[in-house]
C-alpha cells in the first residue's frame, strides 16, 4: 500500500476485465482510482458491502440478501471483494450477457456451493428477496407467490422437482431462459436501482 505500484492497474488484470466485460481501458481505469478512494485497502469488507445495501434499503432488512450476493460475488472466497470481484459483479449485474447473468444467479441459489440446487436453497434466497420487498408491496403480489414458501413452491414446481430432487446448473440455466415468469420469480430487480446508483457516483 502507499506505493506507486498499488494505484495502478496492472496490464494482466486490465487485460482480462477488457476482455471478459464490455468497459475500456479508460472506464476501468478510472472506476479503478474510485475504487481505491473508497477502499483504500484495495478490498470491500462484506460489513461494508452490507453498508451499501443497508443505504439503499432504508424501510427494508437487505442484510441477508446483501450476504448472499456477497458471496456469489467473492469468487475466490476470502471474505472480500477485490477490483476484479467488483468489476466482474458491476458488469453481471449491469449489462452482462443472459448466460452469464444465469451462471451468477445459479451462483447465488447454491448456497453452498456444492453444484446444485436444493429446495431449502431456493427458499432461504426468496425468504431474503423477501426481506426487501416493502410491505405494502408484498399486499400486492399474486395469491399464489405473496409468501416465500409459496414463492419457493411455485419455482420449485415449475422444474418438476419432488421434494429431496436438486437442480443442476444446467437445468437452471435452460429452465430459466425458457421460462420468462420463473426468471421474473427468482430475481429482485430493485437491484439495478442500486447498480445505477452507485454508477452515479462514480461520475
Ligand atoms: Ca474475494
Ligand atoms: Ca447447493
Amino acid at each position: 500500500m502507499g506505493n506507486t505500484k498499488s494505484s495502478a492497474l496492472s496490464k494482466e488484470l486490465l487485460e482480462e476485465l477488457k476482455s471478459n466485460t464490455k468497459y475500456s481501458e479508460a472506464e476501468l481505469c478510472t472506476w479503478y482510482q474510485s475504487f481505491l478512494k473508497e477502499c483504500p485497502s484495495g478490498k470491500i469488507t462484506k460489513e461494508q458491502f452490507e453498508g451499501i445495501y443497508a443505504s439503499f434499503f432504508p424501510g427494508a432488512d437487505p442484510s441477508a440478501y446483501a450476504r448472499h450476493v456477497f458471496r456469489s460475488f467473492d469468487t475466490n472466497a476470502d471474505g472480500t471483494l477485490d477490483f476484479k470481484e467488483y468489476i466482474v459483479a458491476l458488469h453481471l449485474t449491469s449489462g452482462g450477457k443472459t448466460l452469464q447473468k444465469l451462471e451468477w444467479a445459479f451462483a447465488l441459489y447454491d448456497v453452498d456451493g456444492n453444484g446444485t440446487i436444493s429446495k431449502n436453497e431456493i427458499q432461504e434466497i426468496v425468504r431474503s428477496i423477501f426481506n426487501m420487498i416493502p410491505a405494502d408491496d408484498q399486499k400486492n403480489l399474486p395469491d399464489d407467490e405473496n409468501t416465500p414458501e409459496k414463492r419457493a413452491e411455485k419455482i420449485w414446481a415449475f422444474f418438476g422437482k419432488k421434494e429431496n430432487d436438486k437442480i443442476s446448473e444446467g437445468e437452471f440455466i435452460q429452465g430459466v431462459m425458457d421460462n420468462k415468469d420463473i426468471l421474473r420469480l427468482i430475481q429482485y430487480d430493485e437491484p439495478q436501482k442500486i447498480k445505477d446508483k452507485l454508477k452515479e457516483k462514480k461520475h
